[in-house]
């Protein structure tokens, strides 16, 4: 099966950042990296400012000489991995699939997606969106069956740029750039490459696998399999788990409470049993809901003790919706539920109340049974209302957005 990988890639970053804080630098020469008579170099630079041959890791002064009238910013941090947390979340909505790569720039693994978005370019553009609307910021897309060209779709796309490679044009799309082009080819790389006369990924693609074995070594195994655009390096998300969440769309929005309950149920189990699963323990609690209007609210809780039981989730997640019911009357049309700030289990004071041991056991008793038996084999009265509505498997419900909903 054809893979469709996305690559995002926020254009002129840091730059973008200021420029978002301080509109009066939109559409103009600017630097972030320092003042002009400091020693260092350009961080970033915008498009207005690369016109003037400024480009990152530019010496300050060189880049004064060839741009005076640029604005010369110090940057700070701290309002860039803010920025990339939002981005990063923003993306999160779209896809688990994630694999943040620096702060701004991610792969998705859109693969299968469509059937949600319509097309993968349409999740580009809705992706690229929300990113302009929630955080000022344009983004680069590109879109391919395979990261390296996902990657150098994007770049070549910069900037706002949005540019999809079909599957079986990968060869051809990135035959005729020059080398520097391909992910992995430093400058002394492209030098060697350069003094054999090839110029192109096109050459590069035909060059026989011992030539570049005999300068490259191993690597040039993988600079040949890049240059003809074979990668199935995978989407990998982040090791650890930051949350965990479940949510649904309805077939038809509804304000029928005990519906919207059972699902809460049913979600708060597929989390709880997630959550026993990866041995963690949570702290907060999101309730997240989107009614008829589109309009999207989550409400969090944070608890005393840290748990993992699917109870302590969904009571939670029951006294959030019971609020949330009374200050909206618009029907719902997408219920979910997650959990953060994970910690690892610990003897914990509740732990010396039997109530909560036997809690324990009962979950562990729980999933022993699921994992033999399949997820439905164990229901509690209010989810069996669900079995009216939804067909299920030996994996659970059958929810409407399947690919969130396990
Ligand atoms: N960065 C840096 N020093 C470098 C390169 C980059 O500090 N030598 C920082 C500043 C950039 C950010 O990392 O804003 C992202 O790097 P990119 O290479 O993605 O460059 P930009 O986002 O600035 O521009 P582009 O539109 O080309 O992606
Ligand atoms: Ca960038």
């Amino acid at each position: 099966m054809t893979r469709q990988i996305m690559h995002i890639d926020l254009d002129a970053f840091f730059v973008s950042v200021e420029q978002v804080l301080n509109p009066e630098l939109k559409g103009k020469p600017v630097v972030v990296g320092g003042r002009p008579d400091r020693r260092g170099v350009v961080a970033a630079a915008s498009y207005e400012a690369r016109a003037f041959g400024l480009h990152a890791g530019m010496p300050l002064s060189t880049a004064y000489r060839l741009c005076p009238q640029a604005t010369f910013i110090e940057g700070s941090f701290s309002k860039y991995r803010d920025a990339s947390q939002k981005f990063m979340a923003i993306l999160a909505d779209f896809s688990p699939f994630l694999e943040p790569v620096g702060l701004d720039e991610s792969y998705i693994d859109a693969t299968g997606f469509e059937s949600i978005y319509g097309s993968i370019h349409q999740m580009a553009v809705a992706i690229k969106q929300q990113i302009k609307d929630k955080l000022g910021l344009c983004a680069s897309v590109g879109i391919a069956s395979c990261k390296v060209v996902a990657k150098v779709a994007s770049e070549l796309s910069k900037p706002d740029g949005l540019l999809e490679v079909a599957a079986g044009e990968e060869l051809s799309f990135l035959a005729p750039l020059p080398i520097a082009k391909l992910p992995g080819i430093g400058k002394k790389t492209e030098r060697i490459l350069r003094g054999l006369s090839i110029n192109t990924i096109g050459n590069l693609s035909i060059t026989p696998l011992s030539v570049l074995k005999s300068h490259f070594g191993a690597s040039g195994e993988l600079l040949h399999r890049l240059a003809n655009g074979i990668d199935d390096r995978k989407v990998e998300p982040p090791g650890a788990a930051k949350s965990i969440s479940r949510e649904t769309t309805f077939g038809k929005d509804t304000k029928d409470r005990s519906l919207l309950k059972a699902t809460l149920r049913y979600l708060s189990e597929r989390v709880g049993a997630d959550l026993r699963q990866r041995s963690k323990q949570a702290r907060c609690i999101t309730l997240k809901l989107r009614y008829a209007d589109f309009t999207t609210i989550t409400r969090s809780h944070t608890l005393r003790l840290t748990s993992d039981t699917d109870q302590t989730i969904f009571d939670t997640g029951e006294k959030l919706l019971k609020k949330a019911l009374l200050a909206e009357k618009q029907a719902v049309r997408l219920i979910g539920i997650g959990v953060s700030n994970l910690t690892e289990p610990s003897k914990q004071l509740d732990m010396l109340e039997p109530s909560a041991q036997r809690l324990e056991q009962l979950n562990k008793a729980i999933d022993r049974i699921r994992k033999k038996y399949g997820f439905t084999a164990i229901q509690t009265g209010r989810t069996l209302l669900l079995k009216d509505i939804f067909p299920d498997d030996k994996d659970g419900y059958t929810l409407q957005t399947p690919s969130l909903s396990r």
